[in-house]
């Protein structure tokens, strides 16, 4: 029977007949062929051992996948199909990150509700994602924006309400009076707002905050066990930033007291003066009347100032006096106390000693305002007694304290200083030892429409108690110890849980998406789903203007804040392992068969936020015995950025992107899998080069004709029972070996270009085994999955060659290494011979007698007796 038969056999009724490599015909027939036969389904509890492969998962945008989503993609589906060859059951699932602000400005600007214009989105990258043919189980697919998804990210969030790491506070936010809206940190550029080019200033307005730092250390810790980029290790220490220091109290004119935090309290005797954040809460008492006009201006004008430009060391330090004066502690000395614009409200205290001979930022601002610089450390060089030869200001730590200035403790060390100064300071209640972090709580709403709704009600005291009353009632399923409580227009409000059965509580429908214009969300206008009431012991939810309701229901207010869209990429990859589960998130059965991913694949631009975020999150819900694993990514990879053509950053405004659909077009998917592979190492940055994929392309073509011949139906030199050359052996064992090791170590570009190199030994030969040129197909099939099932099924093998068993390398036709042997002649070693380990007695004494020096001492003689320990040792004695 001919290749040819036998295939159209196979085919059953569907067929392509292309003769030579088309494909715009094969790539969407096996598309098809896949998702018929569900080819890469992962069943739960399969007895093959598990491996979950993730990728960070999409945005899906409007304009389409972007030509850097099939690199992170396709390492991905090489490493599962890979896998799955080698008998493991594989998981590759995919999903969308689909809440966002996008598709709400599409909506304000279209009338387009954002559920629509999102569920069109996603089709496109569905589209897209399948036209690239990646081993993924679609029916695991997971939309964050699903009311059936996001009723866990609810979940989630109620228990993190129930155990207080949720909580309500009043946070300042970008809010621009011209449009009327509050803005998030990416639509303000500058100060204005990007949309207009408005104004913007800090607002305070009620916000949910997540206690992330809580878990400060533990994240940190954490860090220890997981195999992760140094680099992305390094930012997320840096952005936890866990700072030891000591707390110094100042009394101030009219007994207030001040608190600095400072990590070099062994500089205090140089303070001259505090500076103090302008929107420190003390400000209004200690701002002077004369001093009042000037100090205003200057706490307005903060307010436009973004933190980074505040603290910015190359940019001027600014700052205005208070009137006031504190009390240095240690010395007992009087030091101004200014406003400073440098000093943060966020970080510690808000306030800090002002050390300008030995701070930088305290000297530019001495300097700037006349302020004493008073120094107390010298350096180990100077040999002066006042310091002299010190370069002010001198910000190293191994100091010593002068004589002078330094009262009791001169003479002392940095770290002796400050563990002296502040356990002395302590005694009198003036300092403690303090630890802080960089890292904030987690700003946790947003004022946006197209987000996750809160599961909570808002009700009066008088209702909070009734509900208090009744512990047996479902508002307690998640109800706090420490109740939610925030005061507003002097109305204290109190955050009731909604239970589980309530959930999920889905967006309204709206007619129009444009902002409350009170700061709040759209959803301040939805007036029917916003006031409810409720019922104190059923746990029901009615609308407030609903007649039925007796005196005994309580009045309530929904929440108009929505989460922030990293809510729900905290968790997703542990839906994708039970996604239709209606009770639980996940089955803590199939969580525990699935474990943690093998690899977590994605841009190391989400080297903080999402990947400390969602770190967090699992770690509570690890605590909470949802999940079996403290960690959720205990591996991770960042795949480097392609550049454009011209070596920059790829970007609609420079013209220089690369639209993934046409290069689809022109070249198909596999070659633009397998060039994305190919044009370097994973994980490093990459220009696009055109001509690269010609080349890609050149050689899909020929190994297409190489296998199947000029009219692709058979190829003279490949049959069945061909004799296979021992250099075509020895090339097909290494390129199996090679191509395996790289697989697992993610090296594919050295594995692609040992596909080409014995693609090039196949067009050498005169004939090559059937089998073997199938065994070359299943090794490109992970890089190039369509062309390598059409020829997999046209060199007659059955199903598909996703399913078929890995090969295997052969050792005994590897070429081995050589080893140097001494050479001993009668009793002396006379020099070395290079031979394979396996080297034959024979095969080593011909090598002798062809070495220029060796063969001196034997020629014209006879051995009288060879002894040769193979591989390590030749000894003659030779007749005398
Ligand atoms: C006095 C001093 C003297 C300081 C000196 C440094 C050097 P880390 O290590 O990052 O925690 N600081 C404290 N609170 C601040 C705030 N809210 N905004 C801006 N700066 C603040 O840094 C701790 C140091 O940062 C503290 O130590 C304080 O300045 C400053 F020779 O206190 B130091």
């Amino acid at each position: 029977m001919t290749n040819e038969s036998l295939f159209a056999i196979f085919r059953g009724h569907m067929s392509i007949n292309c003769t030579s490599y088309d494909f715009a015909q094969i790539e969407p027939y096996w598309q098809a062929y896949w998702a018929k036969h569900k080819t890469f389904k992962a069943n739960n509890f399969d007895e093959r051992p598990p491996y979950y492969i993730l990728d960070m998962f999409p945005y899906p945008s409007g304009a389409g996948l972007h030509i850097g989503h099939p690199e992170g993609y396709t390492a991905t589906d090489i490493l599962g199909r890979y896998k799955k060859a080698c008998g493991f059951n594989v998981l590759h699932p995919m999903g969308w990150d689909a809440f966002g602000l996008p598709a709400e400005q599409h909506a304000i600007a279209t009338g387009t509700p954002p559920a629509e214009n999102t569920a069109n989105n996603i089709d496109h990258f569905r589209g897209q994602i399948q036209r690239l043919g990646f081993g993924i189980d679609w029916d695991r697919e997971v939309d964050t924006t699903d009311p059936e998804y996001y009723r866990w990210t609810q979940w989630i969030f109620l228990k993190l309400f129930q155990r207080n790491l949720a909580y309500v506070d009043e946070k300042p936010i970008w809010w621009c009076p011209a449009l009327g809206t509050a803005l998030s940190n990416e639509e303000v550029i500058d100060g204005k707002s990007e949309r207009g080019n408005h104004p913007v200033e800090r607002k305070n307005l009620r916000q949910w905050i997540l206690r992330i730092t809580a878990y400060a250390d533990k994240l940190t810790e954490g860090l220890e066990d997981i195999d992760w980029p140094d680099s992305t290790k390094r930012q997320q220490i840096a952005w936890i930033g866990r700072s030891e220091g000591s707390t110094v109290h100042f009394k101030t004119e009219g007994d207030h007291s001040l608190s600095v935090y400072t990590t070099r309290i062994d500089t205090l005797y140089g303070v001259s003066f505090l500076a103090i954040a302008p929107e420190h809460p003390l400000l209004e008492k200690l701002i002077q009347p004369e001093n009042q006009a000037v100090a205003e201006r200057y706490i307005q004008e903060s307010k436009s100032k973004s933190d980074l430009a505040r603290t910015d060391l190359a940019k001027n330090k600014t700052g205005v006096f208070t009137g006031s004066y504190a009390i240095n502690p240690l010395t007992h000395q009087k030091v101004p106390i200014w406003i400073a614009d440098y000093v943060l409200m966020s970080y510690a205290t808000g306030t800090v000693m002002g050390v300008p001979a030995h701070d930088e930022r305290d000297f530019t601002f001495a300097k700037t305002y006349e302020l004493p610089i008073v120094q107390v450390l010298k350096s180990q060089e100077d040999t002066t007694e006042d310091g002299a030869d010190t370069p002010l200001p001198y910000c190293q730590k191994d100091g010593a304290f002068l004589t002078k200035n330094c009262g009791a403790h001169a003479g002392l060390a940095h770290e002796k200083a400050v563990k002296i100064i502040t356990e002395d300071l302590k005694k009198i209640g003036a300092a403690e030892f303090t630890t802080q972090y960089k890292l904030r709580d987690w700003l946790f709403s947003r004022q946006r429409y197209w987000g996750e709704p809160f599961p909570v009600i808002w009700v009066d005291e008088s209702g909070f108690n009734k509900i208090l009353e009744n512990k047996q009632s479902p508002w307690h399923e998640f109800m706090p110890e420490e109740p939610v409580a925030f005061t507003q227009n002097g109305k204290k409000m109190y955050a009731v849980p909604l239970p589980s059965s309530a959930l999920p509580l889905t967006l309204p429908h709206l007619e129009a998406y444009q902002p409350a214009g009170t700061g709040e969300s759209p959803l301040a206008n939805a007036h029917e789903w916003l006031h409810v009431k409720i019922h104190p012991s059923t746990g029901e939810v009615r609308a407030a203007n609903d007649e039925s309701c007796g005196p005994d229901w309580i009045a309530g207010t929904r929440e108009t804040n929505t989460m922030p869209n990293w809510a729900g990429s905290c968790w997703y990859y542990l839906r994708y392992l039970d996604p239709k589960n209606k009770e639980a998130l996940v089955d803590p059965k199939v969580e525990a068969y699935w474990g943690a991913p093998a690899y977590y694949v994605g841009g190391a631009e989400h080297a903080v936020l999402h990947l400390l975020y969602a770190r967090f999150w699992h770690r509570f819900l690890y605590e909470e015995k949802v999940v079996s694993q403290p960690e959720p990514f205990p591996r991770l990879f960042h795949q480097g950025i392609i550049l454009g053509e011209d070596g920059t950053k790829m970007s609609k405004s420079k013209g220089n992107t690369i639209n993934p659909d046409d290069v689809i077009a022109q070249h198909g998917a596999d070659a633009l899998r397998l060039y994305e592979m190919f044009m370097g190492p994973l994980e490093d940055m990459k220009p696009w080069n055109t001509k690269g994929i010609e080349g890609i392309s050149r050689f899909l073509r020929r190994f297409f004709r190489e296998a199947l011949g000029e009219d692709g139906n058979g190829s003279q030199k490949i049959h069945k029972d061909a004799e296979n050359s021992d250099k075509f052996l020895q090339t097909l064992h290494f390129t199996i070996q090679k191509v395996t090791e790289d697989i697992e170590t993610l090296r594919f570009n050295t594995a692609i270009s040992q596909l080409m190199i014995a693609l090039n030994q196949v067009q050498e030969e005169n004939q090559v085994s059937t089998k073997a040129m199938s065994q070359l197909t299943q090794l490109l099939a992970p890089f190039a999955p369509h062309i390598a099932e059409e020829i997999w099924a046209r060199l007659g093998n059955a199903g598909s060659v996703a399913e078929a068993a890995w090969p295997q390398h052969d050792p005994k036709f590897l070429i081995q290494d050589t080893v140097e042997i001494p050479v001993q002649i009668d009793g002396r070693v006379r020099g070395n011979l290079i031979v394979s380990p396996t080297a034959t007695q024979e095969e080593v004494l011909n090598l002798l007698k062809q070495d220029v020096a060796l063969s001196t001492y034997v020629s014209g003689k006879s051995i009288k007796k060879t002894i040769y320990v193979t591989g390590k040792i030749l000894n003659l004695v030779l007749q005398q």
